[in-house]
């Protein structure tokens, strides 16, 4: 029988044998999985460990926290501060960039995370997840600032998610593919149970708030009138509806099976570029879904290469199946050609 490769082992070997990953971001991945399992746990004991609710706080968003908001954020700042790989820190739920304090050696790299997304989701026990994206220091940086955050996702070294479901799931592209690990809760430890994930291209699955429809610009609205006109439309086939409301959630279901996910801009508050993050949710997520060979657009170009201005900045999200995400983009060329 094949021993199981554990987490561990993966990381290793993408390190000694593919020379892919450093000593250093071998080690941040391991610390990562190590906090995961940790809120894995906190998420588990809902309101018997006296987690659930609102910790009475807001984000720098004007979100109301959570308690395990707050309890998912600690436990990845605690973990990551002392190892001597990073060199600061980012998170939905800080409103600053946490650099490495002075009494701990410092790293090349830029850790970025969204503790714990989903958060509407925590007290009805449905999936939640943490993600999280990789980035080096600029060469030549000295005291790390905020403005090294601001790469183009295309820039990632690393990233994943972690979901908290029926099982607990990591899922993790360091640039050559995307593996997922699956929490033994015996054992302790994280096993390979995917590799070489693949998105198929085509899909009769989409996921959007619909409650959101009236507020929706013209191009998303014609492609989802399109998906609900079913069989007798113009796309000839039917579709089905999921919105699980956690984009981790969300966005493993379509890693799994396929599907098209939208968080679009829309008119609600015309200023704002969409709902959802770009540097530590829809950064890493894209880069997930491009590895397993779906895209991820925000309507009129490819994620991954926004230059972001802000930590916090916000972005248009359209990703998964290849042909319906470049369809969506179409739609957006045909409406507004010279924008
Ligand atoms: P959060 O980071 O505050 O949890 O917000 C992000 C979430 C995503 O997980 C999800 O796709 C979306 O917001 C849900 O939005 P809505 O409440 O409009 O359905
Ligand atoms: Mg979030």
């Amino acid at each position: 029988m094949i021993a199981p490769v554990s987490l561990t082992r993966y990381l290793v070997e993408k390190q000694r044998v593919d020379g892919h990953i450093s000593a250093h971001l071998r080690l941040l991945l391991e610390v990562v999985a190590r906090a995961c399992k940790s809120i894995s746990l906190s998420v588990n004991k809902g309101a018997l460990g006296g987690v659930l609710g609102v910790a009475g706080t807001e984000n720098v968003q004007g979100e109301i926290q959570k308690k395990l908001d707050i309890i998912a954020n600690e436990v990845l700042v605690e973990a990551n501060e002392w190892g001597g790989h990073l060199a600061a820190m980012a998170s939905e739920e800080m409103t600053h960039i946490h650099p490495i304090p002075n009494r701990y050696p410092k790293g090349e790299y830029l850790l970025m995370f969204d503790p714990l997304d989903g958060s509407s989701n925590i007290d009805v026990n449905v999936s939640i997840g943490t993600i999280f994206s990789v980035l080096q220091l600029p060469e030549g940086a000295t005291d790390v600032a905020e403005k090294d955050f601001l790469q183009p996702g295309r820039n990632q070294v690393a990233a994943g998610y972690c979901v908290y479901g029926p099982q607990t799931t990591l899922v993790l592209t360091v640039g050559d593919g995307v593996a997922m690990f699956t929490l033994d809760r015996e054992r302790g430890s994280f096993v390979l149970t995917q590799d070489g994930v693949h998105i198929p291209e085509d899909t009769q699955e989409f996921a959007i708030n619909m409650s959101n429809m009236r507020h929706w610009d013209a191009p998303v609205k014609r492609y989802i009138d399109e998906c609900l006109a079913g069989a007798d439309g113009p796309r000839g086939k039917d579709f089905n509806m999921r919105w699980i409301a956690s984009m981790v959630a969300d966005v493993h279901r379509i890693l799994t099976r396929g599907g098209i996910f939208m968080y679009p801009w829309d008119q609600r508050e015309p200023k704002r570029p969409g709902k959802l993050r770009l540097l530590y949710e829809a950064s890493p997520m894209s880069w997930l879904i491009e590895q397993a060979g779906g895209a991820a657009s925000t309507g009129h170009g490819r994620i991954l290469d926004v230059q972001p201005h802000a930590l916090h900045e916000r972005v248009s999200v359209i990703l998964g199946s290849k042909n319906e995400v470049e369809r969506v983009t179409r739609y957006h060329q045909e409406a507004a050609p010279a924008a």
